[in-house]
């Protein structure tokens, strides 16, 4: 027997100093599929190139493949040349520098429970490849760094599966004996294994197409389940709208004359960017007023765009291995911003995303499972699909944007893309072609970003000389996170500064700080200030902490003189945290909660051209999980009323202002999306104060909107609702259920919901949601519905004893047996119990504790014990 080692199974790092090229080239794949009843037979042949002539044996991956027959070159292989162990098949000798290998196996896509590899989702087979999904399929290397040719025959009963699907072109589509049917696709660019897709089942399609810039006709066919035709115009608009932004920025036109979409109810993530067959959750294509709200609307456009943008960022240019991930995702995403902000608004789409990251990464970043947005080692890369590979990877994009102009970037970044074009390509060669002709910036100081953790906390303080007008601003730079050794060394960070010298006059500048700590001095700043005011990192020029010696007095100015809607929203949750931490550690701090009353007042009342998701955004009292990750030691129960009293102080104070601005923007609100959405935002963080409040005028209002033909309106009325402890609370629960029952993607806000609402026997409440007849425990979507809306909305998770926290560590040990990649995800919600104070510390180390000693996926393994470590 041929022994075979596998890295994998002995809990053994794949580490990026170990990255070695493959030892054969694979052109051309074939891929023949056999759909049948109870399993599927793929037969594979590969064709191999060996590129390291010293090597005599061949090792590729495979995982619940059922091997029949292996042929090398048309003869059977003997048992004895080639043996399958721990999820490995080794072939010895290959003595051929050219060869076929042909291998018949078997897999059984029902019994994947998974999500992963070939799957059926309600009746539907499916796949999902990305990241090392195509070894569930077939024996294959399985690395992005293996670019192939790819022709797909598929062949099942025309009944059940009429419709056929792979990446590329048709080419042939015939009829066969006892009612079966076969189809051809070949895709003509070599792609890696990640980005290859089958769909078959019955699906009906809703055509369309869009010309390109060429004047190339490109067929758009977005296929749904039964039933689902009405919901997908705003997804074909908003796929049409992506091709032609990435013409008119970049250059960028499609490559194909057919782009299939399909909708798919079960699937573990957002969408997949599949060559010309992208792959989406049902949640994500699905849409229309009635249904989705004007939040998702937009995130819908945008992930639309992420997945057409990647067909040149990720397809046509891939990674080298998976420690480059942020190659694609990072500058994918950053793409897909920068879209979104030149459809819509530009600032709010900033305030949104810098809201995000610091919400999400920072408290990544903050916590045991910390990495660089290019890791050096992982056990599971699916463990990697982060948000600071995404987020925090889109932000060092924009950095470098910033620092060289975007003139300079955009040609750096055509540069790259017809550099690599067909390649598997690094972010060290990214980075290398935006500053290749930079001289200010130092390629390799500047890489720092992609290998330090933690979030880095920059301070400001002012010198100021009044008589010579000199203003000196001394900067530091200090990441607190010692246990990478690259986080000592200084980065270069854009710090977009203004510098106000009286109330109508400022100077704006860019500061580049690349040392641990620096001086700029700037000459002639006329202020008439007893100091000059800045405001720093404007724009969030950077995604990092930062410490000022900005007094409050100065910054109830800023406030003032701001036109810069991130500083203004910044400052505004700055004090808002003050505000929660005195009232948390000390006593409330009534000079400052009224003086920001005054100020909010004065804001409603005085500035009536604010943009008003803008006015929103200020006017919302910050939530459990935006506050969770700031503050030093909490104490969750302290937090939700701390939040709750604010709700109702600031809701009683602002009561007449927010009731005539609800006067001022009602007739506003039935607009169509995105005209009316500043309202409808707006609209929500009003009744939330109002209903906090106690204010029983507004109860019935809401409610009028809960049965309304906007989803946006009908969603806030259940969101404000959620802490509200009243009869009516139940009143519009039922009424919603009632009405969406048949809808699955919508019926999650109500799982969502109900998994919010405190009550009495919460855990038997909670336990009915996975018991309820419109539970179906394949939905990922459902799942995490009622787990994030419990652990992140609802306060009695974080019961004294420990028995929320035990009742949500026996669901991740239940569900990690099916899907480990969203249960080793949602068990990242406990990595902050370091904060915690007693006895939720010492409950979540017992239950942390509890899910150690179990059986775990491998995914779960490696996040429990980096949570524990
Ligand atoms: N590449 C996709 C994200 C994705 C990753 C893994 C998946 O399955 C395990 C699915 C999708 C994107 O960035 O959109
Ligand atoms: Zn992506």
């Amino acid at each position: 027997m041929l022994n075979v080692s596998d890295n994998k199974n002995n809990n053994q790092y794949i580490k990026l100093e170990d990255y070695k090229p493959f030892d054969y080239e694979i052109p051309n794949i074939f891929l023949d599929f056999i759909i049948e009843d109870k399993r599927v037979i793929v037969k594979t042949e590969l064709e191999f190139i060996k590129k390291n002539i010293n090597i005599n044996s061949l090792i590729l991956d495979g995982i619940d493949i059922f091997v029949e027959k292996i042929y090398l070159d048309e003869s059977l292989l003997e048992e004895n040349n080639y043996s399958i162990q721990k999820n490995r098949l080794l072939i010895k000798p290959i003595l051929k520098e050219t060869f076929t290998l042909k291998i018949v196996g078997t897999i059984k896509p029902k019994e994947n429970f998974s999500l992963l590899g070939m799957y059926e989702s309600n009746g539907i087979i499916t796949t999902q490849c990305e990241a090392e999904g195509f070894r569930r399929i077939s024996y294959h290397s399985d690395r992005p760094d293996i670019l192939s040719k790819y022709k797909v025959r598929i062949e099942a009963n025309k009944e059940d599966f009429p419709v056929l699907l792979s990446n590329g072109n048709l080419v042939k589509a015939n009829d066969l004996k006892h009612r079966r049917h076969e189809v051809i696709w070949e895709d003509p660019y070599p792609k890696p294994s990640y980005l290859f897709a089958l769909v078959a089942g019955k699906l009906n399609c809703i055509k369309d197409n869009f010309n390109t810039k060429s004047n190339k006709k490109v067929e758009i066919n977005i296929y749904v389940e039964k039933g689902d035709e009405k919901y997908v115009k705003h997804s074909i608009n908003s796929l049409k709208k992506s091709m032609k932004w990435d013409e008119e920025k970049y250059n960028l036109e499609y490559d194909l004359s057919l782009f299939n979409i399909v909708a798919i109810r079960h699937f573990n993530m957002g969408a997949m960017e599949n060559k010309s067959l992208n792959i989406f959750n049902s949640k994500l294509i699905l849409a229309n007023k009635e249904t989705t709200t004007d939040e998702e609307l937009e995130r819908i456009e945008g992930v639309i765009a992420h997945e057409y943008f990647h067909n040149w960022t990720g397809n046509r240019i891939t990674c080298r291995d998976w420690f480059q991930l942020s190659l694609k995702e990072g500058l994918t995403v950053f793409r897909d911003q920068e879209f979104t902000s030149d459809l819509h608004n530009r600032s709010i789409k900033r305030l949104e995303d810098a809201k995000f990251l610091r919400k999400a990464q920072f408290r990544e970043d903050s916590g045991p499972t910390s990495h660089p947005v290019r890791p050096e080692k992982y056990l599971e890369i699916d463990n990697f699909y982060t948000t600071t590979i995404y987020e925090k990877g889109a932000e060092i994009i924009r950095m470098l944007k910033t620092l060289v102009k975007e003139e300079n970037f955009n040609n750096g970044f055509s540069n790259f893309i017809s550099t690599y074009d067909g390649k598997a390509a690094t972010i060290d060669q990214f980075v290398n072609k935006i500053l290749e002709n930079n001289k200010e910036i130092n390629n390799e100081k500047f890489k720092t970003w992609y290998k330090q953790n933690g979030t880095p906390l920059v301070k400001f303080k002012r010198k100021w000389d009044k008589e010579k007008q000199i203003l000196k601003i001394q900067v530091s730079q200090i990441n607190s996170n010692k246990k990478n050794l690259y986080n000592d060394l200084p980065l270069i960070i854009p710090i977009n500064i203004a510098i106000f010298l009286n109330s109508y006059e400022k100077i704006k500048k860019t500061l580049i700080l690349k040392e641990k700590e620096e001086e700029f001095t700037l000459e002639n700043i006329n202020s008439k200030f007893d100091s000059p005011i800045i405001s720093y990192f404007r724009n969030f020029s950077a995604p990092i902490k930062w410490e000022t010696d900005t007094t409050f007095a100065e910054k109830l100015l800023i406030l003032e003189f701001e036109t810069d809607y991130f500083t203004i929203y910044d400052t505004i949750k700055g004090i808002y945290k003050k505000i929660i931490c005195k009232r948390i550690y000390e006593e409330p701090d009534i000079n400052i909660e009224n003086k920001l009353i005054t100020t909010l007042r004065s804001i409603i009342r005085n500035n009536k051209s604010i943009n008003l998701s803008l006015l929103s955004e200020i006017l919302s009292i910050p939530t459990f999980s935006e506050i969770e990750s700031e503050i030093k030691k909490v104490d969750p129960l302290k937090v939700y009323k701390t939040i709750d009293d604010l709700n109702y102080l600031f809701g009683t104070k602002l009561k007449v202002e927010l009731l005539n601005k609800l006067k001022e923007i009602d007739k506003n609100i039935t607009k169509l999306w995105p005209e009316g959405k500043d309202e409808r935002k707006l609209i929500e963080t009003i009744w939330r104060l109002l209903l906090h409040s106690k204010y029983e005028g507004i109860k019935n209002k809401v409610i009028s909107y809960i049965d309304s033909n906007s989803m946006t309106l009908s969603k806030a009325a259940l969101n404000v609702f959620t802490r509200i402890n009243c009869p009516e609370r139940e009143l519009i629960s039922n009424i919603f259920f009632n009405k969406w029952k048949h809808n699955p993607v919508v019926l999650d806000n109500w799982f969502f919901f109900k998994a919010s609402i405190e009550i009495n026997n919460n855990q038997k409440n909670i336990e009915a949601l996975f018991k309820n007849e419109y539970f179906d425990v394949k939905s990922p979507n459902t799942l995490k519905s009622i787990l994030n809306a419990y652990v992140t909305r609802n306060s009695l998770f974080h019961s004294r004893d420990g028995s929320g926290y035990k009742y949500v560590a026996d669901k991740i040990l239940e569900y990690d047996k099916s899907n480990p990649i969203v249960i080793s995800r949602f068990l990242k919600i406990f990595s902050t119990f370091r904060q915690y104070e007693n006895p939720y510390k010492r409950n979540i180390i017992k239950v942390l504790d509890y899910i150690k000693k179990n059986k775990l996926s491998p995914n779960t393994r490696e996040i429990i014990d980096a949570i524990l470590n």
